[in-house]
């Protein structure tokens, strides 16, 4: 019996002539929407499986439908006859695109076997010349398939060794989803052997029983590569990873640096340069033994890995998302080399391909290789290469904590031939925030919105736009808009009759949650000011980590817009938030971020015009006119005409309209500065975690709103308590 041993997602083609049992063999080996058969792509354009006069349609059809199957990652076996190289070779260059391994499957069954199958069948009309030819094809064919870019190639000679054979389906090299860590990633080390050590140390690693560094807790190491070359004691980093990599406690991807080594160990013609010299002489002085054990070692390294359910991605160039996974010679050499963009910097130097800017993979990506002054969140992806042999850091990254943790080189091992403090280009578009560019790919076109209640949410290509119209005339940088408030929705009031006089009432309210089955409801004193979100970040690293802009925070409206047209009042009102946040010590318990959900008073600040054309001019028309009416009635009454019951109604009437006016007017006041300027934050709407809380654990976070607004430096007295105005809910 046969094994056949493919990866679990493969391009599977299928070589045989009519009548070798291609079918039968795809039927009973794979699932039948796995299998792409050309008879039936002929059925699918034409009709009939027999009508040879569409074949050329059946196959374009069928080449569309693989690459789909492709590019989502399933299993595809091709169905056909494959005998001759010119039907192959589109079959083979779809793999190549989606970075899949092409398997061939040839199923050389003897010609007479053929024919007499083929002469049995009443629904196929394949003549024994045409049998006859695709048998010569075949035979031709066999030995060029590995020529022609299969990378594994099977023949099944005979029927019996057709029908016994088994397939096995092996997961991915690059597929260690089910490790979901915890991870301890550790970036570029170069040979710096001392600051490895520092660095395990500093994580927490310990030698076991053999010397093995190892982590009480069961974390393990992942090294991103470029382990080796330019520092002063590769074969001493060689054998600690090795070590670790052999004892479980360490995964490792290859780096540019070990691939020319190893080719160099192999006696390969390799330009000896970029400190591969140092390798080779230390290593020259280590025994046969070690150097073979380090060709072994380098040899079986895989480009890359998918950790933690696919959540987390490790590769030393970094790997785009269509990559993840994947297998071919492109996934390779962009894991270890990455993509250049074809021209040099003013330092020789090959510029990199900018694939992070671009990644919008789920995935986190962590990678190395570009040496950066302090590694930087773009887009889930982060490099952490810090230069240790140029005398900058090592740098590890806690998973899936997201923390740094680094040491100092001891010294600069190797003079870099750039800077390695680039300052970062900067980019035009991204106007005074030094933040990244947005790219208007991202929202163009029908969109989509996935959710956890509702599934996808569809958004219509003209809605978008229609968004994307509002959003760049009016709104802030969208990467701030984590929230906007949903617009109130009342609840039903009772009946007018019900309730003379008032337009609604708590208890209306009450009855309408408990009809909805609401829970719990939290009641809060609102302040009488304009709605605000404020975003307030604990550092500009964090703002560009989080939100892709050097910016401390920002403060916008409810509709999503600037809430203060002064910059400068702005950035010290976040300014003082971050203080008293600090002082409060919630920064410990927020992280990095936090949003907000905020009042701004004075009420006058936003609502000036409304203030001046309709409630003071209402209120200064009732007040003037009752005060006028109750003064007239007086003398009437002095008079002695009987004035008693309209006396009574006009005094309730100017008292009403002194009420009212009463009521907003502790929210007016002028503002000259910020110190007229209050906040008050009643809900912590999300921090770190990335999540808007939910209700349920809304008290809480009420009541740390509530210790903000009291750490508050206050600067004005507080309204009197009949000034506040309840929320409704
Ligand atoms: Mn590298």
């Amino acid at each position: 019996m046969k094994t056949i041993t493919i990866p679990k997602f493969s391009l599977v083609v299928l070589v045989g002539a009519t009548g070798a049992g291609k079918s039968t063999f795809a039927a009973r080996h794979f699932l039948p929407t796995e299998v792409l058969s050309s008879d039936a792509f002929r059925a699918l354009v034409g009709d009939d499986e027999n009508d040879q006069s569409v074949t050329a349609e059946a196959f374009q059809a069928l080449h569309a439908v693989a690459a789909q199957r492709l590019s989502l990652g399933r299993m595809t076996v091709i169905d056909a006859t494959n005998v001759q190289p010119e039907a192959r070779r589109p079959l083979v260059e779809l793999a190549r695109e989606y970075h899949v391994l092409p398997v061939a499957i040839v199923l050389d069954v003897p010609e007479k076997i053929c024919l007499d199958r083929t002469a049995a069948r009443t629904d196929r009309d394949a003549g024994p010349g045409v049998v006859r030819r695709q048998c010569a094809s075949l035979s031709r064919s066999v030995g060029q398939l590995e020529r022609e870019g299969f990378r594994r190639v099977v023949v099944l000679r005979g029927v019996a060794e057709v029908d016994a054979a088994q397939i096995l389906r092996e997961p991915a090299w690059a597929d260690r989803s089910a490790e979901s860590g915890p991870f301890d990633i550790i970036g570029d080390v170069h040979g710096c052997h001392a600051e490895l050590a520092d660095l395990l140390g500093l994580l927490g690693y310990q030698p076991d029983g053999d010397g093995v560094p190892r982590h009480p807790d069961g974390r393990s190491a992942v090294f991103l590569g470029d382990l080796v070359d330019r520092g002063p004691d590769t074969p001493g980093v060689l054998r600690t990873v090795m070590a670790m990599v052999a004892g479980g406690t360490a995964l490792c991807v290859p780096g540019n640096h070990e691939h020319k080594l190893l080719r160099a160990l192999r006696g390969r013609d390799v330009r000896v340069s970029h400190g591969l010299a140092e390798s080779l002489a230390q290593l020259k002085a280590e025994p046969d033994g070690f150097r073979n054990r380090v060709v072994g070692f380098l040899g079986g390294l895989i480009s890359h890995y998918v950790l933690d359910g696919g959540r987390l991605v490790v590769a030393h160039a970094g790997l785009p998302a269509q990559m993840h996974g994947r297998a071919s010679a492109a996934v390779r050499a962009f894991a270890l080399y990455g993509e250049t963009t074809g021209e040099t910097d003013e330092f020789g130097l090959p510029v990199r391909y900018p694939w992070a800017q671009d990644y919008r993979g789920s995935a986190m990506v962590v990678y190395g290789h570009t040496p950066v002054p302090e590694p930087t969140w773009l887009n889930n992806t982060i490099c952490l290469d810090t230069g240790c042999v140029f005398g900058g850091r090592l740098t590890a990254l806690r998973y899936p904590e997201r923390e740094l943790v680094s040491v100092t080189a001891r010294r600069v091992y190797f003079e870099p031939r750039r800077p390695l403090e680039v300052p970062a280009p900067a980019s035009p578009a991204a106007g005074d925030e030094g933040g990244r560019l947005l790219d208007v790919a991202d929202v163009l076109g029908r969109r989509g919105v996935e959710t956890r209640l509702r599934g996808r949410v569809p958004i219509p290509e003209q809605n978008a736009a229609a968004a994307l119209e509002v959003m760049s005339r009016f709104a802030v940088d969208p990467r701030w808009l984590i929230y906007l408030p949903p617009t109130m929705a009342p609840v039903p009031a009772s009946p007018a009759n019900e309730r003379p006089g008032l337009l609604e009432h708590p208890a209306d309210a009450l009855a309408a949650y408990r009809r909805d089955a609401v829970m719990a409801l939290v009641c809060e004193e609102k302040h009488m000011g304009s709605r605000a979100v404020v975003i307030v970040c604990r550092t500009p690293e964090a703002a560009l980590d989080w939100f892709g802009t050097r910016r401390g925070g920002i403060v916008y409206t409810r509709t999503g817009r600037r809430f203060f047209p002064d910059a400068a009042m702005e950035d010290a009102l976040l300014h003082r938030l971050n203080g008293a946040l600090a002082a409060a010590g919630l920064w410990d318990e927020l992280g990095d971020w936090a949003a907000l959900d905020c009042e701004i008073m004075p009420w006058s600040l936003k609502a000036d015009d409304l203030v001046r054309g309709q409630y003071a001019a209402v209120g200064a028309a009732a007040v003037a006119s009752l005060a006028a009416a109750s003064e007239v009635v007086a003398a009437a009454g002095a008079r002695g005409l009987e004035m008693a019951g309209l006396g009574g109604r006009t005094r309730q009437r100017l008292a009403a309209a002194q009420a009212f006016t009463g009521a907003y007017h502790p929210y007016v006041w002028p503002v000259s500065s910020l110190d007229d300027v209050r906040l008050a934050p009643f809900q912590v709407l999300a921090r770190v975690d990335r999540h808007l809380l939910r209700t349920a654990s809304r008290l809480a976070h009420a009541s740390r709103a509530t210790t903000i607004a009291r750490r508050r430096p206050h600067r004005r007295d507080p309204p009197p308590p009949g000034g506040y105005q309840r929320r409704r809910c």
